[in-house]
């Protein structure tokens, strides 16, 4: 079983224009929501490949509701906290087609209150049985200190999961402590843990030997378009996704990470993980929701992807 932790979960607005220019009326082409959160993206890839997992985390107000429906509709088992108080946040990602990339803009969410906190640590507490992948990823939310945070990481040592994290700065470090099982930081979480120079292939290899030789088992280090170096304690891959016409690259590294957990989950091999991920990460990129991929194209991308061991 996998359970995917979004504290501080999103209903994303994707914002499609033309342009997008400075002091000028840039006219909106289209609007759609999706979800957002990133460790929802995740629940969102298991549950398309049918690998059993619960999704859980923190949700509040109408957008909770919204976004919870949304995650229901992918056939997602939701299994929340809801807060009286707050409204679940939204992103605003803005995709002007014709410069291509994307802004996101997110909200910072709502406070959670003590008893929030607490009813979090009992669902955990519940839910984690030994040998579940627990992944944390995603913003945290106002009102939760590094301290209680790295608590709930605890919860899954005490329950003897495998702790995932996607996860950045303080709360990252904090999470390092635990020796988990996977981390996926990008370029610039990487250098904010290690302060490597991503830019050198080199200077990552050693990052992530010093995270390696701290007990983490697997290190995911995304590179976005330039692809992924994988450390793992037999070695190195080099991965290079296929080149697609890119839509929107919002939620690429939550479906590369959720393929990548869909295969561990089913005990594949590094080299096989990881190049399905990157299918993934590259069909969610040429479309233009958060959460939206293709199954089939992915199947294509496949043997597009360049894998070197180091
Ligand atoms: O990674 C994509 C995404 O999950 C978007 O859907 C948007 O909701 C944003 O990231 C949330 O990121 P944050 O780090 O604020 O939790």
């Amino acid at each position: 079983m996998v359970i995917t932790v979004t504290l501080n979960p999103a209903l994303d607005k994707i914002i499609l224009l033309k342009r997008l220019e400075k002091n000028k009326n840039n006219q909106i082409m289209e609007t759609v929501y999706d979800i957002g959160g990133k460790a929802t993206h995740i629940s969102v890839v298991l549950s398309a490949l049918y690998v059993e997992n619960i999704a859980t985390g923190i949700f509040a107000g109408k957008n909770g509701l919204r976004l919870q429906s949304l995650l229901e509709d992918k056939g997602v088992y939701c299994d929340f906290i809801w807060q009286g108080e707050g409204e679940t946040r939204e992103s605003f990602i803005i995709v002007p087609q014709e410069e291509g990339g994307s802004y996101m803009i997110t909200q910072r969410g709502f406070s959670i209150t003590r008893d929030t906190f607490k009813k979090m640590k009992s669902k955990l507490l519940d839910l984690i049985k030994e040998g579940d992948m627990v992944v944390f990823a995603g913003g945290p939310p106002p009102g939760i200190s590094i301290e209680e945070y790295k608590e709930l990481l605890q919860l899954v040592e005490k329950r003897k999961g495998k702790l995932i994290l996607d996860i950045r700065g303080p709360y990252l470090e904090a999470g390092l402590q635990l020796m988990p099982y996977l981390i996926k930081p990008n370029e610039y979480e990487f250098q904010e843990i290690t302060g490597m120079d991503t830019s050198k292939e080199k200077q990552c290899m050693l990052g992530i030997e010093r995270l390696l030789k701290q007990g983490i088992k697997i290190v995911a280090l995304s590179l976005g378009k330039r692809g992924s170096l994988i450390g793992t304690q037999e070695g190195f891959l080099r991965i290079i996704p296929p080149e697609v016409q890119e839509v929107n690259d919002t939620g690429c590294g939550d479906v590369f990470l959720g393929g990548a957990l869909a295969m561990l989950a089913q005990h594949k091999n590094i080299e096989e993980t990881f190049r399905f991920a990157t299918a993934m990460g590259a069909s969610k990129a040429t479309h233009r929701e958060s959460s939206k991929f293709s199954l089939n194209q992915t199947q294509r991308f496949l043997e597009q992807v360049k894998i070197e061991f180091l």
